[in-house]
């Protein structure tokens, strides 16, 4: 089966659910991939330049731990922008991102191309919620495996512990994790971070129900929709919601959806870990997380994990 009709199997799967929900994955199609990128050079969304500042100081020791040559393996990879600091000082054997949108993931790989013209790049264009079988990488180099930008508060911790124990098994027991964790912090900064003021957040929550139009040919008009988030303190995450502003009636092929005045389709989670937290859901997964770098304001985290 090809991919729409499993995006339309989702959808449908979705907005059927009491609290109608979509899987955040689907956000990246070209101009979601874009408005992302333009979120993570917004003031508000730290996440990124945390990441960036402290993978730039502590390049020397993140390097010594993934060790020189190895295959650097990364999930979604974006526009592999923390990479490019981590391939100069690594200088892996073979680089292979992993990354559901196909343009993002060409356009990362062209500019990699020039960039490091000695590189062995190898492009997979997958979904990493599902099994997914990886090319085997030339030679006996050790594979690390690089999951940045705290994707992996997008899944569920359940999804999470099954993401890692699918990583454990690809590393084998001589590999390593390398994985960007987004902290607990003031709710008023997380609250920002998902509220800015330009609306590219916005704009990027709302691409979702565009191109659900584009290709499902779905008829939500989105003025009758709003972005709307917030840090839900017990569980420890963000919550990305679209709210209907009005009762109104959505075709999505021959399926029809009644939305009440206020009710939300619910889009995306970003749970945020503190130290602890992430290395017990590690730890649970077969691995002992042995380094940890963090920036000075200590938003965000860098762990390095080894196969327990
Ligand atoms: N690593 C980059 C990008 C993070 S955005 C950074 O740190 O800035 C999340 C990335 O994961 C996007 O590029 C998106 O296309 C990809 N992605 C999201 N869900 C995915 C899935 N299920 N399978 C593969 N890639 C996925
Ligand atoms: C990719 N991911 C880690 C981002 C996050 O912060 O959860 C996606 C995002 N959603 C809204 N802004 C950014």
């Amino acid at each position: 089966m090809g991919p729409v009709p499993i995006f339309l199997e989702d959808v449908i799967a979705g907005l059927s659910r009491p609290q109608k929900a979509l899987p955040p994955k689907y956000f990246y199609d070209a101009a979601g991939s874009k408005l992302f990128e333009r979120i993570c050079r917004l003031p508000e969304y730290y996440v990124t330049r945390a990441e960036l500042a402290l993978t730039r100081a502590n390049i020397g020791a993140i390097a010594r731990f993934a060790g020189r040559g190895c295959a650097l393996i990364e999930y979604g990879s974006g526009e592999s922008l923390k990479t490019r600091l981590l391939i100069r000082a690594l200088r892996p054997a073979a680089y292979l991102p992993i990354d559901i949108s196909e343009p993002a993931l060409q356009r990362a790989a062209l500019k990699l191309e020039r960039a490091f013209p000695w590189l062995e790049i190898v492009p997979v264009n997958g979904d990493f919620s599902r099994p997914l079988a990886l090319p085997a990488p030339r030679g006996l180099a050790k594979r690390v495996v690089y999951f940045p930008g705290s994707t992996i508060g997008n899944l569920t911790p359940g999804e999470a512990h099954a993401f890692l124990r699918m990583t454990r098994g690809q590393v084998g027991p001589k590999g390593a994790m390398l994985v960007g964790v987004d902290l607990k912090k003031d709710p008023e900064v997380l609250h920002a971070a998902y509220n800015d003021s330009r609306g590219v957040t916005a704009a990027f929550n709302l691409n979702l129900l565009g191109r659900i139009n584009r290709e499902l040919g779905a008829d939500f008009d989105l003025r009758r929709w709003r972005h709307y988030a917030f840090y839900n303190a017990p569980l420890g995450r963000i919550e990305m919601h679209l709210a209907s502003l009005e009762a109104q009636i959505v075709n999505v092929g021959n399926y029809r959806f009644a939305f009440a005045r206020g009710e939300t389709i619910h889009t995306e989670n970003s749970y945020k870990y503190s130290v602890e937290e992430f290395r017990a859901l590690a730890a649970r997964a077969g691995f002992t997380a042995e380094k940890l770098w963090m920036d000075r304001k200590g938003l965000f985290a860098l762990h390095g994990l080894k196969a327990a």
